[in-house]
C-alpha cells in the first residue's frame, strides 16, 4: 500500500463537465453504465487514468467507438486511456455486486434497499471515474429497477422523468444543477414509508423535505423533520444560509458505516440518527439526532458549495460543520451542558488519539487509507481550531469572514489554508501564526504559574506552553492560543483574552486589594491541557463565584481528579469531609437541573487514562469508584430526596423534564453503589415509561452487577427483540455488565441469533461498548479482554475494514497502560498483523503502532 502526500498535490489535467449515469439494479450484477464529457486542460495531456476498484469492466468507448482491450490499460485500481481530442466523450459499463459489499463502501444493500456511500471513496467502486473531490461535474443519474420491490429511486438534485418500463421495470431520471465532486453522489431504491413537509426558505421559496424510512417506522421520524426545519431557520438566521434546491431529501437505513452522508440534496443516514420516539429513544438519541440532522444540513453550504480541493483538506469541511453543529446545538439547550460534553469527548478521545501512534494534525500530511482520517482530531480538534478564530475576531467579524469565504470560493474546491485568508481579511487580522494549528499535532500543555506581590498590589500570571514530540513529528513550535480568563475577587469578576503567542509569556493586573482568584481557560477556549495547581478553597470558589458555567464545571472536575490522584498514589488515602462540604453546596445551587448533573459526573476512565497514563487501569477503576461510593455516602439523603422528587413523573419532552431526568439519574447512579439501593434500579425499570430512565437502571445495573440484572435484561429483551435500535441497546448494555462471567457471555453474545458482524451498529453495540464501556474486564490481567477484541477484528478484516479499524483504536493506545498490559496489548496486535488477507485501514494503523 502506497502513502500519498499532502505535498504531492498536482491538479487533474483534465476536467469532467457532465456524467450521465444509468443504473440498472440488480442483487449481483447491476450494470453501471457512465458517459462524460471530459475536457483537457491542457494539450500536452494525453493519457487519462481513472480510479475504480472491484469492478467488472465491461465495455469502454471513447467518442462512440468501442474500445478493444489493447486500447487501454487496466489495472485493479484504475483504467487508462488515451485521450485524443481536447473534448472527448468517454462512455464506460461496468458490473458490479452490491449484495456481496459488506464493506458498505460504494453501492451495498442496506436490509432490503439499495443505497451508496461514496466519501471518501467510494465511488470507484460503482465505476471508473477521476474519483478526487476537485474534480466537480454535473450529475444526471437514470435508476432503473423492479417496482414492486423499489417503488422508491431517488438520486440527487430535481426529478425530471420517470417512467414505466417492460418486465415490472420502472425508471427515475435525476438532475443535479450544482456541479459537485464524486463523493457527493448517491443512489437509493427501495421500499420505505415517506413523512413529507415543507419549508419557506427567508427569501420565499418553498423546499419540499421529506424523510424515508423502513415501513412502520414514519411515527418516529418526526424529531428528525422539526430538527431538520430548526437547522434550517438556524442557518439563515446565523449565517444568512438559504438551502438552494427544491427538495431535500433524507433517507434512513440500518447498515451504514457512521452517522450520515451529506450527499448533495439526498442525504444518507444511520437510522439511529433519524429515527426516536419515547419509548425508544433517551434524552441522548434526541439530542445527538438534531445534531446530527444539523450537521448534514449545514455540509450544503460547508463542504457542499465550498467543498475541499484534497482528503488533506477534510477539516476544511469537517471542523467548521461540526462548529456549526455545536453552536446550534448550545442555542437550542443549555450552551454549557452543551459545551460540556463536546470538552469531556475531547478530553477522553482527542487527547488520546493526539499523543497515540495515529497522532495527526488537523490537516494530516501523509495518509495511506482515507478512511482512517475521518478522526476525532480533524472533526474535533478542527471545530476548536474554528472555535478559536471564532474568539479571536467574535461573532460579527465571524460572520463577515463566513461571507467572504462563501464570496470567493462559491462553487469551488479549495483549501484550509483559503478558509482562513478569508477569515483574516475580513476581520483585519494576522493570522499567519495561528495557521500553525493546521499543521502541527499533538495537544499543548499551558503550565501556569502565579504572583501576588503584596506591596506593589499587583497580580501576575506566567503562561508557558509545551508542545512534546508526537508519533509523527518530533519538532514543536509554539502556538497562537487564545486563553480566556476570570479574575475573582472581592470586586466582582472580571473576564479577560489572553493570547499567548509565544513559549512563555506573563501578564499583570493591577487593581486588586488582594490576591485574585483565576478562572483558567473559560469556556474551554483552547483545545489544551493546564498544569495548574490551585487550592481546594479556590476551586470551590470558582464553582460558586465565576461567571462562566465551563469553568463551574471545570473546577469540580480538577477536584474529583486531585482526589483520584491520591487515591492512586495511596488507596488507604483518606478523602476529606471537606469535599462533601463544597459539594452539597454545588447541589442546591440555582443551575439549571442538567448541569447541575453535570457537574456531579465524575472524569470518565478514558479522561482519568489521559490525565495518568501510563496507569495500572484496575488501580484507576478502583480509585474512581472509591471517590464514587465516597460521595454517595456522605450526600446520600440529598441523592435519595432528589431522587424521590422526580422518581414518578410523567415523561414529558422539553429542557426542564430532560433536566429532571438527568439530576435524578445521576442521583440513581450514586446510590446504586451502596448495595442499600439496589431495589431502586428493578422498580425504576418497572415504572419506567420512557427509554432514558429505563436505560439508566439497567446500566446501573450492569456497572454495579447487581442480581436482577439479568431477569430485567430478559424482560426488555422479549419486549425489544423486533426493534434494532433498542437491541444494539441490549447488546451494549450486556457487554457493559461487571461481572466474573463477562466473557462467556460475550462469548454467547456473538452467537446470539440477532447479532451479526455484518450490521456495524450491532458489531459496535456489543465489541464497542465491552472495550469502550468495560474497562475492568477488557483490561483483565489475563489478556482476555484484548484477545477478544482481537479475535473479532480478525473476523471484521474481511466483512468491513473500517469498522475493524475504528474498533483497534483501544488496541494501539497500548502506551497509555501498565508494561505488562503493554505486552498483552502488543501481542494481539502482532497476531493480526499476520492476517493473509490485512486489509489497508488495518495495516496502516498497525504499522504506526508497532514500529
Ligand atoms: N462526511 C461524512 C463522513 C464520511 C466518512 C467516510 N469514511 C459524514 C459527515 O461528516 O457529515
Ligand atoms: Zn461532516
Amino acid at each position: 500500500f502506497t502513502a500519498r502526500y499532502l505535498k504531492d498535490y498536482r491538479p487533474s489535467e483534465f476536467t469532467i463537465n457532465t456524467i450521465d449515469l444509468t443504473f440498472e439494479l440488480d442483487d449481483h450484477k447491476t450494470i453501471v453504465t457512465s458517459e462524460m464529457s471530459v475536457t483537457k486542460k491542457s494539450t500536452t495531456a494525453n493519457k487519462l487514468t481513472l480510479d475504480g476498484e472491484q469492478l467488472k469492466l465491461i465495455a469502454v468507448f471513447y467518442n462512440n467507438q468501442a474500445l478493444a482491450p489493447s486500447d487501454y490499460q487496466l489495472n485493479d485500481d484504475s483504467l487508462t486511456l488515451s485521450i485524443i481530442d481536447c473534448e472527448s466523450t468517454i462512455k464506460i459499463i461496468t458490473e458490479i455486486d452490491p449484495v456481496n459489499n459488506t464493506s458498505l463502501e460504494g453501492l451495498f444493500k442496506s436490509g432490503g434497499a439499495f443505497c451508496t456511500q461514496c466519501e471518501a471513496e467510494g465511488f470507484r467502486r460503482i465505476t471508473y471515474y477521476l474519483d478526487r473531490p476537485d474534480v466537480m461535474a454535473r450529475f444526471t443519474t437514470k435508476v432503473i429497477a423492479d417496482k414492486t420491490l423499489y417503488p422508491f429511486l431517488l438520486s440527487n438534485g430535481n426529478k425530471v422523468s420517470s417512467g414505466t418500463l417492460d418486465g415490472n421495470f420502472h425508471y427515475v431520471t435525476w438532475e443535479d444543477p450544482f456541479p459537485k465532486p464524486s463523493y457527493l453522489f448517491a443512489v437509493v431504491a427501495g421500499d420505505f414509508d415517506l413523512l413529507t413537509d415543507s419549508y419557506v426558505t427567508s427569501s420565499g421559496r418553498d423546499v419540499r423535505l421529506e424523510i424515508f424510512v423502513d415501513k412502520g417506522n414514519k411515527d418516529k421520524a418526526h424529531h428528525a423533520m422539526a430538527s431538520l426545519k430548526h437547522s434550517m431557520r438556524w442557518d439563515e438566521d446565523t449565517f444568512g444560509l438559504e438551502y438552494d434546491l427544491d427538495i431535500y431529501m433524507i433517507v434512513a437505513v440500518d447498515f451504514f458505516n457512521m452517522g450520515a452522508m451529506e450527499n448533495k440534496g439526498l442525504n444518507v443516514f444511520n437510522s439511529k440518527f433519524v429515527l426516536a420516539d419515547k419509548e425508544t429513544a433517551t434524552d441522548t438519541d434526541y439530542f445527538n439526532i438534531e445534531a446530527v440532522i444539523a450537521h448534514e444540513y449545514f455540509h450544503n453550504w460547508t463542504g457542499n458549495r465550498v467543498t475541499c480541493r484534497d482528503w488533506f483538506q477534510l477539516s476544511l469541511k469537517e471542523g467548521l460543520t461540526v462548529f456549526r453543529d455545536q453552536q446550534f446545538s448550545a442555542d437550542m439547550h443549555s450552551a454549557a451542558v452543551t459545551r460540556i460534553q463536546n470538552v469531556r469527548v475531547l478530553r477522553s478521545q482527542q487527547f488520546a488519539e493526539d499523543a497515540g501512534p495515529m497522532s495527526h494534525p488537523i490537516r494530516p500530511e501523509k495518509v495511506i487509507e482515507m478512511n482512517n482520517f475521518y478522526t476525532l482530531t480533524v472533526y474535533e480538534k478542527g471545530a476548536e481550531v474554528i472555535r478559536m478564530l471564532h474568539t479571536l475576531v467574535g461573532q460579527e467579524q465571524f460572520k463577515q469572514g463566513i461571507d467572504l469565504y462563501f464570496k470567493r470560493f462559491d462553487g469551488q474546491a479549495v483549501t484550509c489554508e483559503d478558509f482562513i485568508n478569508a477569515m483574516a481579511d475580513a476581520a483585519s487580522i494576522d493570522l499567519t501564526l495561528f495557521k500553525r494549528w493546521y499543521s502541527q499535532s499533538g495537544t499543548p500543555l499551558l503550565t501556569v504559574e502565579e504572583n501576588f506581590d503584596e506591596q506593589s498590589k499587583e497580580y501576575t500570571l506566567l503562561v508557558k506552553q509545551t508542545n512534546h514530540p508526537t508519533k509523527d513529528q518530533q519538532v514543536k513550535a509554539a502556538l497562537h492560543i487564545p486563553i480566556a480568563i476570570e479574575l475573582i475577587s472581592e470586586c466582582g469578576t472580571k473576564a479577560k483574552l489572553l493570547e499567548l503567542k509565544s513559549n512563555s509569556e506573563q501578564w499583570h493586573f493591577n487593581d486588586f486589594k488582594t490576591k485574585p482568584i483565576v478562572g483558567f481557560l473559560a469556556g474551554f477556549s483552547a483545545p489544551v491541557k493546564v498544569n495548574f495547581t490551585q487550592s481546594n478553597n479556590d476551586l470551590a470558589t470558582i464553582m460558586t463565584k465565576a461567571d462562566d458555567e465551563f469553568l463551574r464545571w471545570d473546577a469540580g472536575q480538577k477536584l474529583y481528579v486531585d482526589t483520584i490522584a491520591k487515591l492512586i498514589a495511596d488507596e488507604n488515602y483518606q478523602i476529606p469531609l471537606q469535599l462533601i462540604d463544597i459539594l452539597a453546596v454545588q447541589l442546591k445551587s440555582d443551575s439549571d437541573l442538567a448541569l447541575i448533573a453535570e457537574q456531579f459526573t465524575l472524569p470518565n476512565f478514558h479522561e482519568l487514562v489521559e490525565q495518568f497514563k501510563p496507569v495500572n487501569p484496575i488501580v484507576l477503576l478502583n480509585a474512581i469508584e472509591q471517590l464514587k461510593t465516597f460521595i454517595a455516602q456522605g450526600l446520600q439523603d440529598e441523592f435519595l430526596a432528589i431522587y424521590k422528587k422526580h422518581a414518578d413523573k410523567i415523561y414529558q419532552n422539553h429542557a426542564d423534564a430532560i433536566g429532571e431526568r438527568a439530576i435524578k439519574n445521576m442521583a440513581l447512579s450514586y446510590l446504586m453503589t451502596l448495595s442499600s439501593y439496589h431495589d431502586i434500579a428493578e422498580q425504576q425499570y418497572a415504572n419506567s415509561d420512557n427509554m432514558t430512565d429505563s436505560l439508566a437502571s439497567l446500566n446501573s445495573a450492569a456497572t454495579n452487577g447487581i442480581a436482577a440484572f439479568d431477569t430485567m435484561m430478559a424482560s426488555f429483551e422479549k419486549r425489544w427483540s423486533r426493534t434494532a435500535l433498542v437491541m444494539d441497546k441490549w447488546f451494549s448494555l450486556q457487554a457493559a455488565y461487571k461481572g466474573n462471567d463477562v466473557f462467556e457471555r460475550l462469548t454467547k453474545l456473538s452467537q446470539h441469533p440477532l447479532f451479526s458482524l455484518k450490521n456495524p451498529n450491532r458489531a459496535r453495540s456489543l465489541i464497542g461498548a465491552f472495550t469502550h464501556s468495560n474497562p475492568r474486564f477488557f483490561h483483565c490481567s489475563t489478556g482476555k479482554g484484548y484477545q477478544f477484541l482481537a479475535d473479532q477484528i480478525c473476523k471484521l478484516n474481511d466483512i468491513n475494514p473500517q469498522i475493524a479499524s475504528r474498533l483497534i483504536t483501544s488496541l494501539i493506545q497500548f502506551k497509555d497502560f501498565d508494561k505488562n498490559r503493554q505486552e498483552l496489548m502488543k501481542q494481539q496486535l502482532v497476531r493480526i498483523s499476520t492476517l493473509s488477507s490485512l486489509s489497508k485501514d488495518l495495516k496502516e494503523k498497525l504499522d504506526a503502532a508497532l514500529s
